[in-house]
C-alpha cells in the first residue's frame, strides 16, 4: 500500500497519550482541527468537512463480492477486479506529501473471543484521532494479533476529497475495505459501519452470530436486577437518545437506573444458556449534535464537555460550540459549519434560514466519560438480551409499541420495517423507504440470506428475546409529535419488560399485541385528549396500503426470500381480513 499511495512517511499508531497529543498539535497547525476553549471544553476540537462530504454516500458504497447475487438486490455491487482497478487509480500517489498512519484496532475488548481486529491505513489525522475514541487502538492490539493473525485490511485516503471519485468498497471474501475521496465519519472510520456491520454481518452469517445496527441498554430495578434491551432504529431515529435516557420525573419513585452499553452497534451470540448475549464493539459515540441538550439527553450533554471532537457544528466567538437545539440562548454571531460568518435568521438565495450546524453534524466522544456508562463494557462476555425492539420513524402508520407473536413473526416485523429518511443519508428527507432491521445500508451480503439467518438464529435459542416494534414519531394534524419521547420512552420499555417477565396481559390486534392502556404507567404526564387512542390506532386502510410496499419489497428477492416470511405475510393479511377498525 505504501508503494501504491506513495506517502512521504509511515507512522505506526501506538495508542499512547504522547502520540495523541503530538497529532492534535499537528492537526491544529495545519487547520485540520480547531482548538476549542480549553477552560470550558478541555480536550475538545472542531473539524469541518467539505460541504459535499457531510453524510454517508450510500450510492457510492459497494459490496464487492465475487458473485453479484451474493450482494443481493438491495446493495450496490461491483466485481472485485473492477473495484480494485477503479480505486487504484484514485489511491495512486494519493499520499504524496502526506504521512500514512497505521492504526491497529480491536472491535470489542482486546482479547475477547467476541472481538475482531482491523488495521486501518489513512492519511487523515482526523481519522486517527476519531479512531482513538471509537475503538481500542495501539500496541496491545498488535500483541493479540501475533504474526499470522487474521485482521480486516482497511485502506483510506482523503485523496482529493472529490465526490466524483469517491468510493466506499467492501471485499467480504478478502476481508478488506477500501475508502477513497471522503472525510466523513461513516465513510472513513472504517471500524464502524464498514467493518462492524458490513464485513461483520458477512462473517456473522458464516460463524452463526449477529452483527446489528442496535443500541444496547440496561434497565436496573431498585432490587438490583438489570435487564438488557437491544434496539435497531434507522440512522438518526433515536438509538443514542434511548441508550442513555434519564427516567422521567413521574417514574422517579420507582428508582430505575439506566446503564448504557452501546448506541449504534451490537454483536450478539447464542451462549450455552440458550440466550442471546451482546457486546458493543465500539468505545465511543459518534452522535448527532442537533437536538442534543440537557433536557433531551442529559447524559450526553455531560459526556461531550471534554475529550470530544465536534464535526460541522457552529463555532461561537468564545471558542465554544453551538447547534440548533443546543443548551443556552441562540448565539448572536458565530462561524457556521461551512466556515462562513453567521447570524441568526439569515437566509440563503432560496429564502431558507441558514443553519449554524449541519443537520447531520456530529460529535465523537468516549463512552467512558458518559455518566450512565455500563460497568460491564470491558467484560468479554457482554450482556444477556431480554428484548429486541425495532423502531421506525412513521408519522402515521405504526402504533407507539406492539409485540410480535413469536420469533418468526418478529423477524417478519423487522424485515418489513420502513422509515422516513433523515439527514444521516444523502437523499430526500421524509421519503418512506423499507429499511429491514435498520440494516438496509449496512448488510454486507444478500438480504434474503440475512433474513434466513435471523430465522435460523431463533431456532438456536431455547430462551430467545421477545421482539417488539416501537414508533416515537407519530404526528397529529398539525405535524407535532404526539408522544413526548426521550425520557418518557421508559414508560414503553417498562411495559416491554413486564411482557418479558409475564407480568401483564395484552390486547391482540392483527399486527401483534398492544398494551391495555391501564398497563402503561402515565404518572406525571398529561397528553392531549385522545392522544393515547391516536398512538395505538390500527388503521385498516393504511395497513392495506402498506401491504403493497411490503409485497413489492419481498418480490425483489424472487425465489430466494424465505418461505416463512411469505407465510407470515399471508397470516397478517388474514388477521386484517377479519378485523374492523375498533381502536
Ligand atoms: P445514528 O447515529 O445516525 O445511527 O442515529 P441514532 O439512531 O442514534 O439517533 P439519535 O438518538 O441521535 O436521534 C436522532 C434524532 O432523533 C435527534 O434529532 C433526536 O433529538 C431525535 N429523537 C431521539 N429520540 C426521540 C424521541 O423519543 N422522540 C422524538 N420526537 N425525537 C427523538
Ligand atoms: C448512521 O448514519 O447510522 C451513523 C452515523 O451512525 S455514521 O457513522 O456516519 O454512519
Ligand atoms: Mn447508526
Amino acid at each position: 500500500m505504501v508503494k501504491l499511495c506513495a506517502p512521504d512517511a509511515v507512522v505506526l499508531i501506538d495508542g499512547s497519550e504522547e502520540q495523541k497529543h503530538r497529532l492534535q498539535q499537528e492537526a491544529i497547525a495545519t487547520g485540520e482541527l480547531i482548538e476549542l476553549n480549553q477552560q470550558r471544553l478541555p480536550g475538545c476540537f472542531l473539524h469541518r468537512t467539505a460541504q459535499d462530504d457531510v453524510a454517508r454516500t450510500e450510492h457510492l458504497t459497494f459490496i464487492c463480492s465475487k458473485r453479484k447475487k451474493d450482494a443481493g438486490p438491495t446493495n450496490n455491487w461491483m466485481s472485485p477486479a473492477l473495484a480494485y482497478r477503479n480505486a487504484k487509480r484514485y489511491f495512486k500517489d494519493s499520499m504524496q506529501g502526506r504521512t500514512m498512519y497505521v492504526i491497529p484496532f480491536s472491535m470489542g475488548p482486546v482479547g475477547s473471543a467476541f472481538s475482531k481486529i482491523g488495521v486501518e491505513l489513512t492519511d487523515s489525522i482526523y481519522v486517527v484521532l476519531n479512531m482513538m475514541i471509537m475503538t481500542r487502538v495501539g500496541e496491545e492490539v498488535l500483541k493479540h494479533l501475533g504474526v499470522d493473525g487474521e485482521f480486516t485490511k482497511c485502506l483510506h485516503s482523503k485523496a482529493e476529497l472529490d465526490i466524483r471519485k469517491r468510493l466506499i468498497l467492501h471485499f467480504p471474501q478478502d476481508n478488506a475495505i477500501w475508502s477513497v475521496n471522503s472525510g466523513y465519519g461513516g465513510n472513513v472510520l472504517l471500524g464502524k459501519k464498514c467493518l462492524s456491520l458490513r464485513i461483520a454481518s458477512f462473517v456473522a452469517h458464516k460463524e452463526h452470530w449477529l452483527a446489528e445496527h442496535m443500541l444496547i441498554m440496561g434497565i436496573e430495578e431498585p432490587n438490583g436486577r438489570i435487564q438488557y434491551i437491544a434496539g435497531a432504529f434507522p440512522s438518526a431515529c433515536g438509538k443514542t437518545n434511548l441508550a442513555m435516557l434519564v427516567p422521567p420525573e413521574g417514574l422517579k419513585r420507582k428508582g430505575y437506573r439506566i446503564w448504557t452499553v452501546g448506541d449504534d452497534i451490537a454483536w450478539m451470540r447464542v451462549d450455552s444458556d440458550g440466550s442471546l448475549w451482546a457486546i458493543n464493539p465500539e468505545t465511543g459515540f459518534f452522535g448527532v449534535a442537533p437536538g442534543t441538550n440537557s433536557k433531551s439527553n442529559l447524559n450526553m450533554a455531560e459526556t461531550i464537555k471534554k475529550d470530544t471532537i465536534y464535526t460541522n457544528v457552529l463555532l461561537k466567538p468564545d471558542g465554544t460550540v453551538w447547534w440548533e437545539g443546543a443548551d443556552g440562548p441562540m448565539p448572536e454571531e458565530g462561524i457556521d459549519w461551512r466556515g462562513n460568518s453567521w447570524r441568526p435568521g439569515r437566509k440563503d438565495d432560496h429564502g431558507a434560514i441558514i443553519k449554524g450546524a449541519h443537520p447531520n453534524s456530529r460529535f465523537t466522544t468516549p463512552i467512558s466519560n458518559c455518566p450512565s456508562a455500563s460497568f460491564r463494557l470491558e467484560q468479554h462476555h457482554g450482556v444477556p438480551i431480554s428484548a429486541i425492539i425495532f423502531g421506525t420513524r412513521r408519522c402515521h402508520l405504526a402504533p407507539l409499541v406492539y409485540e410480535s407473536f413469536n420469533w418468526q413473526h418478529g423477524v417478519f416485523v423487522g424485515a418489513t420495517m420502513a422509515s422516513e429518511l433523515t439527514a444521516a443519508q444523502v437523499g430526500k428527507l421524509g421519503q418512506v423507504r423499507r429499511d429491514p432491521m435498520a440494516m438496509l445500508p449496512f448488510c454486507g451480503y444478500n438480504m434474503a440470506d440475512y433474513f434466513r439467518h435471523w430465522l435460523m438464529m431463533g431456532k438456536k435459542m431455547s430462551n430467545p428475546p421477545k421482539i417488539f416494534h416501537v414508533n416515537w414519531f407519530k404526528t397529529d394534524a398539525h405535524g407535532r409529535f404526539i408522544w413526548p419521547g426521550f425520557g418518557e420512552n421508559l414508560r414503553v420499555l417498562e411495559w416491554v419488560l413486564d411482557r418479558c417477565n409475564n407480568k401483564v396481559s395484552a390486547q391482540q390486534v392483527p399486527i401483534g399485541y398492544i398494551p391495555h392502556l391501564s398497563d402503561l404507567d402515565m404518572t406525571g404526564i398529561r397528553l392531549e385528549e385522545g392522544a393515547m387512542k391516536k398512538l395505538f390506532e390500527i388503521h385498516k386502510e393504511a395497513w392495506l396500503e402498506e401491504f403493497k410496499g411490503i409485497r413489492l419489497f419481498f418480490h425483489m428477492f424472487k425465489k430466494n426470500l424465505p418461505e416463512e416470511l411469505w407465510q407470515e405475510f399471508e397470516l397478517l393479511k388474514q388477521r386484517f381480513h377479519a378485523y374492523t377498525n375498533t381502536h
